[in-house]
């Protein structure tokens, strides 16, 4: 039988089983699904709805967020990943929203979607603190101070993606494989399915199926590298779909741009020998974006 993923209930996620199965689950899978957590179904159901919202615009309306007519960088409607890199494009739009401040958010985001996505965010903070501070202690770091804080979720980026039905699924994908740069990443999927992860043997793909109310976690490489190798940011990907639509909700939880990032020091203090040497994590995102989708080749610009 094929593995799946962990799924892991957050009822009580102060109980010693569910936090030992969280840190075993971003250390061998680097993914897993959270049921019963805090987030409700609503607020999800409502960003789900304002993301249909949104691509059921007209085109020159999403266009006004498009690169050449965005009036900043933090808002970006787009096709594909990286189009002057890529071999055959993403069979996937997006409209990405890196927050600033809720001021800003309600200058510049789209009016259809922004009170949905701002109350997403707002109540997943709640339980990406909770994994966050039971990932720390996993790593005898008890003590998640505000410069800490600050490091490990200083910054959150939106993406609503849409994958239109795909005339040649074949012949593309809806998203290449690649991890994310992210500290940690909250997903919230529709229920068409289609997301893969590679399984910890490295060679097979292993589906994660939508389950209504979940949330899918998943380890960035930021994490990886503070948590020296120890919790495993691991590819995945998504085929394009010949007979639906689909969408996605991730929320890239990141360092601040302007953030050292490296493995943390309690770990050296330790005892543990570094792997990865300290980079600025804005350099890191460029490198990430500079080229296609390829697979898990970025943690490389930090390994030492
Ligand atoms: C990404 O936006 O980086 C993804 O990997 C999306 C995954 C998904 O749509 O399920």
């Amino acid at each position: 039988a094929q593995e799946s993923i962990p799924i892991i209930d957050m009822s009580n996620p102060n109980d010693p089983e569910v936090e030992k199965s969280i840190c075993e689950a971003a250390s061998k899978w680097g993914f897993f699904q959270i049921v019963n957590h805090d987030v409700p179904i609503e607020v999800l159901e409502n960003v789900k709805d304002a993301t249909y919202k949104f691509f059921g615009l007209a085109a020159e309306v999403k266009n006004k967020y498009s690169k050449e007519h965005s009036l900043s960088n933090n808002v970006r409607f787009g096709t594909s990943f990286t189009p002057q890199a890529e071999k055959a494009l993403e069979w996937k739009d997006y409209l990405s929203l890196f927050y600033v401040s809720e001021e800003e958010a309600f200058a510049l985001w789209p009016s259809v979607c922004r009170e949905q996505v701002l109350d997403y965010m707002r109540k997943s903070e709640v339980v990406i603190k909770q994994l966050l501070k039971v990932l720390m202690k996993g790593l005898n770091v008890n003590e998640i101070d505000e410069t800490k804080e600050s490091l490990l979720m200083g910054s959150m980026r939106t993406n609503l993606n849409y994958y239109p039905k795909c005339p040649n699924p074949e012949l593309t994908v809806g998203v290449g494989r690649h991890s994310d740069v992210s500290t940690l990443t909250i997903l919230l999927q529709d229920e068409i399915g289609g997301l893969f992860v590679r399984g910890n043997d490295g060679d097979n793909w292993i589906h994660v199926p939508p389950i209504k109310g979940s949330l899918v976690i998943n380890v960035g490489d930021a994490l990886q590298i503070m948590s020296n190798g120890k919790y495993k940011s691991v590819e995945h990907r998504v085929v394009a779909n010949g007979s639906n639509n689909r969408i996605s909700v991730p929320i890239f939880v990141n360092p601040r741009p302007s953030d050292m990032i490296g493995p943390l020091p309690e770990l050296i203090e330790n005892g543990e020998k570094p792997i990865y040497k300290q980079v600025l994590y804005s350099d890191y995102v460029k490198h990430f974006f500079r080229k296609a989708h390829d697979g898990k080749k970025t943690v490389a610009f930090a390994e030492l």
